[in-house]
């Protein structure tokens, strides 16, 4: 489809929701041969030896309260944002929270808070997250507004719920920034596409709190600007080995060492790679890749797939992946009332 035609809004949304499912087989684990990868994924076509479903972790179930926040209250409103996290948290804690942002849920859920971004800034002594719990969750906010700074300032709102350290929540803008192009076509010239990120970056990152807390945790003036850098130097070699993407950008479970990588991952898909299925098209390349680096494959998958998704729409999707993850066809519903809510902004609504 063309720029942000439904089929791309549905690709976004459903692709980031398989990405976390498929990925969740192989989260923490330090080497992941692409053998295994593919056979993980191959299961998935094959009724008979199945997986039966796929069930959705934490990074969904985030998404799923920021989509239903957004189109309920029609925009960003953080008093029942917050709400629903908390609310969610309550009814199913075992989706595999970070271990800090379990704390920020609980305190969420208390009706004596006033302000809903306090419990989030009193995390680790002050200092606030640095995970990237609010970036594996800001696809939505590219869907959901077309114009580019309500994307950057809700994307950072949102993730201040429970990342208040600028490596959190740049993150999250930065993801939403990448969906936001994508969505607009921007993939289709890749060198562009990661220019206008860096410039975008540098802005978002040139303020005080992001050089302060850069400084603390050792890190480049902007962090996010030096790590894309490193996606374009990367995108410029013939050859890359999986080590290399390890080492340069990372799989971690903080958002400077996941959201970069996952952009790398869309970008390097974007063509066939020799140790992928030729058979394969643009999201199904993608997410196994993210798969193959380890770490944090959930979420890497999950942050690629919602870049991709929007890149490739809908059809590039396979529906027997669909119909094995938990909350697919949910996310497919939801893209359409999400673009009714983007194009109802975009007529001053
Ligand atoms: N947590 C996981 N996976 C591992 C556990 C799985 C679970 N036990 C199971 O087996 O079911 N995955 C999910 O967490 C990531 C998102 O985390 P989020 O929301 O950012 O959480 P948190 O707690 O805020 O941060 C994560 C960890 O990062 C370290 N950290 C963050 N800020 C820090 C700081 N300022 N100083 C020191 N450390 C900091 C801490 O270790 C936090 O616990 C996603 O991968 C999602 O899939
Ligand atoms: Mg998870
Ligand atoms: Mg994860």
């Amino acid at each position: 489809g063309g720029p942000a035609s439904l089929s791309r809004f549905r690709g976004a949304l459903v692709a980031a929701v398989l990405g976390d499912c498929v990925g969740g087989e192989f989260e923490g684990a330090e080497e992941v041969p692409m053998e295994s990868v593919l056979q993980h994924l191959n299961s998935l076509d094959d009724e008979t030896k199945g997986n039966g479903v796929l069930e959705y972790s934490d990074d969904t179930a985030m998404a799923r309260c920021v989509v239903q926040s957004l189109l309920t209250r029609t925009g960003f409103d953080e008093q029942d944002m917050a709400r629903r996290f908390a609310k969610e948290y309550s009814a199913s804690p075992g989706r595999g929270y970070g271990s800090g942002v379990i704390q920020v849920l609980k305190k969420l859920s208390s009706p004596q808070l006033s302000d809903v971004y306090q419990p989030a800034r009193d995390q680790f002594n002050g200092r606030g997250s640095f995970g990237n719990g609010g970036a594996m969750r800001a696809a939505p906010f590219a869907l959901a507004f077309p114009d580019l700074d309500d994307v950057k300032r809700f994307a950072h709102l949102g993730a201040m719920l429970t990342h208040s350290c600028s490596l959190g929540y740049n993150g999250a803008v930065l993801q939403a920034l990448a969906v936001h192009l994508s969505l607009q076509g921007a993939l289709d010239l890749p060198q562009q596409f990661i220019s206008r990120l860096i410039t975008e970056m540098e802005e978002v990152e040139a303020n005080e709190a992001t050089r302060n807390d850069a400084r603390i945790l050792k890190e480049a003036e902007k962090p996010f600007c030096e790590r894309l850098h490193r996606v374009r130097d990367l995108m410029g070699k013939s050859k890359v080995s999986i080590e290399e993407v390890i080492n340069e950008l990372g799989n971690g479970i903080a958002a400077l060492h996941s959201v970069p990588t996952a952009i790398f991952c869309v970008l390097h898909c974007l063509e066939p790679r020799e140790c992928l299925p030729e058979s394969y098209g643009g999201v199904e390349r993608t997410i196994a890749y993210s798969l193959a680096l380890g770490g944090d494959t959930d979420t890497i998958a999950c942050m690629a797939g919602a870049i991709a998704g929007a890149h490739y729409g809908i059809e590039a999707i396979p529906q027997s992946w669909i119909k094995c993850c938990e909350g697919a066809e949910d996310a497919h519903e939801d893209a359409k009332r999400l673009k009714m809510l983007f194009l109802q902004s975009s007529q001053g609504g």
